[in-house]
């Protein structure tokens, strides 16, 4: 086999088309020598083993989609559907696909691959009747040889085993009755097996497209930039290449970034097999990837473009490229060592970032539904809240392309989890080296995009083992045994794979590094706090235990009415929430919270608002402490950003897209300036923090007013603050500010000059309120200045707090829980009348 010239992209798409286009129409080229044949729009069938069932199914796809399109099962979604589906994943499955095409033999003998870029569940892949490979893991493509030898008509057969009971079956195998369940055998997304916040649905299916392609002899498989040094004028740096090569001999690299020469021409010596080569890059008045508050996310466009020379009989010069888009920056966690303990902080180009963000769950139970569309306005959801991080949580999948693309160019720094969660995993060697092979195709695939920042071995693992009563009941060998195969797969294989494979990103062993029990839980690396909710503390914990790094706090709520209609419909009795609402003490927890601030709901919209509201009153109050706590602690990502599903959850967006009150106001907490107010008892006190690379000079306006309508104390003050700090910036008395009246009938207004609008806080608990308030008075119309678009126009002569309408009819979410000022009127495009809304007082 030799090495021979690469065509061009735009070519071998064409032919990739062409060649598809004539199989598919059943005219068949008999060869062809460097070929692609995507099989996704071939006519593949779903069916059973003993064939009643067969359906036309869609790659990608799975199961669950093909039954449902055929009307042979309830919306899983809906109701009690989720019950009605279990026997999906208990059946074995077929996928199936008959291809009238005689395949091309290369005249230089050189083979074809059948290529499967994601396979949820366990296979065994046949083709034309004889098993060419097995697939165990949903985290990673696979690619298998085809058999010489041609019929004319090929089958293709893709037999998927029940997920279940074989993981039941290792399980029994393996002799330890492990923490987690059976799913750790698995390796597939652990939500999919029923979480605090997701249904029960094992998939089945092609997640990821099927193609034919003939091996190519010199394939560049990895190019991701390291930066080793830089100044203002000058960056330094180098691309690690990984190339596959059936042949050898010298090769010249060039690199260039946005059409301009970095790297002069690297000569390396290529062997047969993997090569890895390092190619220097220099880069004159470099524009570096920052976060969207420190600066820009740029990102170039790399050509790395090779000149081969082979040796042996068949020499030759060969040329083959790779471009990609590349982000230029240093990253790592940055662990300083101090008096209270052990500091975690995340650096992006040697300056210290805080990080404010929430945890992602996928977005669909069922991946079939997944939406680009949806995707994008997920994203840009959480941009708009100035979000600059999310943690891509370790029981879910890694995100798919498109998902680290938009956080490169949206400026949001992925905080990314290896796919193990709340569970141990076991250690047979098999088991080991195809977590080995998902490491290795992971990292390799993430470690271009600027936004991943950081790898973390599992979530909740290391926890889970110390203080969750794992160890109880189990025999000292079967500790011994467990605790080897954490520290073989956590402590070894994956920081090894980051570390040769990330480009110099920093690897977390497990988050949190200690779990709440642990008195060391606020002074070392990262934590999770679930002292509010599941130990039922109140939210003023978030205050007094402020950790070094907050990777998950939060609190659930009610979806939006449009959203609960999908498993809640009171009038016809049909459905109960709790089939949506998967936390065992959900509902009591979220009525005893309730309680302590709001008056008993008087209807399902009461309840939904003061839901939301709590839930978000409490996140601002964790954000909040956790910013102006700078630099002891360094990130606030609250828990979780979105939904699965519909359904009661922690997720500050729900399934339909719905903000809820969190995602409207933790905006306000997350802004990269923020001020605030903080009070104890006979005091207030106004903060600031600035995650700004710039400094800020500005001045602000605090104002109490009296039953929301008189302003009866105010003060103006300059104020300044100094890049990535926060501090108090000045201190009242309450008896200053009171003038002498109740604290319920008072509320403060903060305004910063240089911010869209005013920030209002009460004195007491929104029960004990007890301001006497001019009415709020909503109008809807025809925009005047926008026929054709209704209008709704809301005005008081006293302030209202979180006017909430229904979210499916506005226009733009953020326009949801606004704050209506005195004599301002608010004003919100909708697409239709509202049919109700709160606010309050
Ligand atoms: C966190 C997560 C999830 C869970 C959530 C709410 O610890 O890691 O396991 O869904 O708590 O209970």
């Amino acid at each position: 086999m030799s090495c021979r010239q690469f065509r061009c992209r735009s070519t071998r798409r064409f032919a990739i088309l062409l060649f598809s286009l004539l199989i598919f129409s059943g005219l068949v080229p008999l060869s062809a020598q460097d070929f692609q044949l995507r099989l996704d729009s071939a006519a593949w069938v779903l069916r059973n083993p003993y064939d009643t069932v067969r359906l036309p199914a869609q790659v990608p796809g799975e199961v669950h989609g093909a039954l449902l399109r055929a009307g042979l099962l309830p919306d899983p979604y809906l109701g009690t559907g989720e019950a009605y589906v279990q026997w999906v994943s208990q059946r074995e499955w077929v996928y199936e696909c008959r291809l009238p095409v005689r395949l091309p033999q290369a005249a230089d003998g050189s083979a074809l691959d059948l290529v499967l870029e994601g396979v949820d569940g366990h296979a065994g892949v046949y083709w034309n009747g004889q098993l060419i490979g097995r697939c165990d893991n949903a985290f990673r493509p696979y690619r298998f040889p085809l058999p010489p030898g041609d019929s004319g008509e090929q089958l293709l057969q893709i037999v998927f085993l029940p997920a279940e009971a074989l993981a039941g079956r290792r399980q029994d195998d393996y002799g330890i009755r492990m923490p987690g369940g059976a799913r750790v055998f698995s390796r597939t997304p652990a939500y999919q097996w029923g979480w605090d916040w997701a249904p029960r649905l094992i998939s089945a299916g092609l997640s990821g497209s099927v193609r034919i392609e003939s091996r190519r002899p010199l394939r560049i498989e990895h190019m991701v930039p390291v930066v080793d040094s830089f100044s203002d004028t000058r960056l330094w740096g180098r691309a690690q290449v990984i190339l596959h090569a059936d042949c050898e001999g010298q090769a010249l690299s060039r690199i260039s970034l946005d059409g301009q020469l970095v790297s002069t021409g690297q000569l390396s010596r290529i062997e047969r097999g993997a090569n890895r080569l390092w190619i220097p890059f220099s880069v004159k008045n470099p524009k570096l990837w920052w976060t969207r508050d420190m600066g820009e996310a740029y990102q170039y466009e790399a050509l790395l473009h090779m000149e081969i020379v082979t040796d042996g009989p068949q020499t030759g010069l060969f040329t083959s490229e790779k471009s990609a888009r590349w982000g230029l920056r240093t990253a790592e966690i940055h662990r300083a060592v101090d008096s209270l303990g052990e500091g975690f902080e995340i650096r992006l180009n040697g300056l210290p970032v805080f990080a404010r963000g929430a945890n992602y769950v996928p977005m669909e139970a069922l991946s079939h539904r997944r939406s680009d569309a949806r995707l994008r306005r997920l994203l840009g959801d959480a941009a708009a809240a100035h979000m600059n991080c999310l943690r891509v949580w370790g029981g879910g999948r890694y995100e798919s392309e498109r998902f680290y693309e938009l956080c490169d160019s949206l400026g949001i720094m992925v905080w990314q989890d290896f796919m193990f969660a709340c569970g141990m995993y076991p250690d047979s060697d098999l088991f080991v080296k195809n977590v080995r092979e998902e490491a290795l195709h992971q990292v390799s695939r993430l470690s271009v995009h600027p936004s991943v920042v950081l790898w973390c071995g599992n979530n909740e693992v290391a926890e889970g083992w110390a203080r969750w009563g794992w160890q109880e009941g189990l025999p000292f060998g079967q500790r011994a045994r467990l605790d080897s195969a954490y520290r073989r797969l956590f402590a070894d294989l994956l920081p090894g794979v980051v570390d040769s494979l990330s480009g110099g990103l920093s690897y977390w062993e497990s988050s949190p590094q200690y779990g709440r029990s642990d008195e060391r839980f606020d002074r070392y690396g990262d934590a999770h706090d679930w002292g509010v909710w599941h130990d039922e503390m109140p939210f003023s914990r978030y205050e007094k235990r402020v950790p070094r790094f907050m990777s998950e706090y939060g609190f659930q709520s009610w979806p939006s009415l449009a959203t609960a209609s999908d498993f809640y419909r009171p009038e016809d009795g049909l459905f109960t929430p709790q089939t949506h609402q998967k936390h065992p003490r959900g509902d009591s927890i979220m009525a005893r919270y309730r309680r302590q601030s709001f008056a008993p709901p008087e209807d399902l919209i009461d309840s939904i608002y003061t839901s939301q509201l709590v839930q978000a009153r409490g996140m601002m109050i964790a954000a909040e402490a956790h910013r102006i706590a700078r630099p002891y602690c360094m990130g606030s990502l609250y828990w979780q950003l979105n939904d699965c599903w519909p359904a009661i959850s922690w997720s500050g967006i729900d399934y339909r897209g719905h903000w809820k009150a969190l995602h409207a106001m933790i905006g306000q907490a997350f802004e990269p300036v923020l001020v605030t107010v903080k009070s104890t008892r006979d005091s207030l006190y106004v903060w600031g923090v600035n995650d700004t690379r710039e400094p800020l000079r500005d001045s602000l306006w605090l104002r109490v007013w009296l039953h929301g309508a008189e302003p009866v104390w105010e003060a103006r003050m300059g104020v300044s603050l100094a890049p990535g700090t926060a501090r108090k910036l000045a201190a009242y008395s309450l008896n200053t500010l009171s003038t002498g009246q109740d604290l319920r009938t008072l509320m403060l207004s903060l305004r910063r000059d240089g911010a869209e609008r005013s920030r209002y806080f009460l004195l007491s608990e929104p029960r004990d309120y007890e301001g006497r308030h001019h009415p709020l008075r909503l109008q809807c119309a025809e925009d005047p200045r926008d026929p054709g678009r209704m209008l709704l126009t809301a005005r008081s002569e006293s302030v209202h707090l979180s006017l909430y309408l229904p979210p499916e009819l506005l226009l733009r979410q953020s326009d949801n829980f606004r704050d209506v000022a005195p004599g301002e009127p608010l004003r919100v495009p909708v697409r239709a009348c509202p049919t109700y809304f709160r606010s309050f007082p």
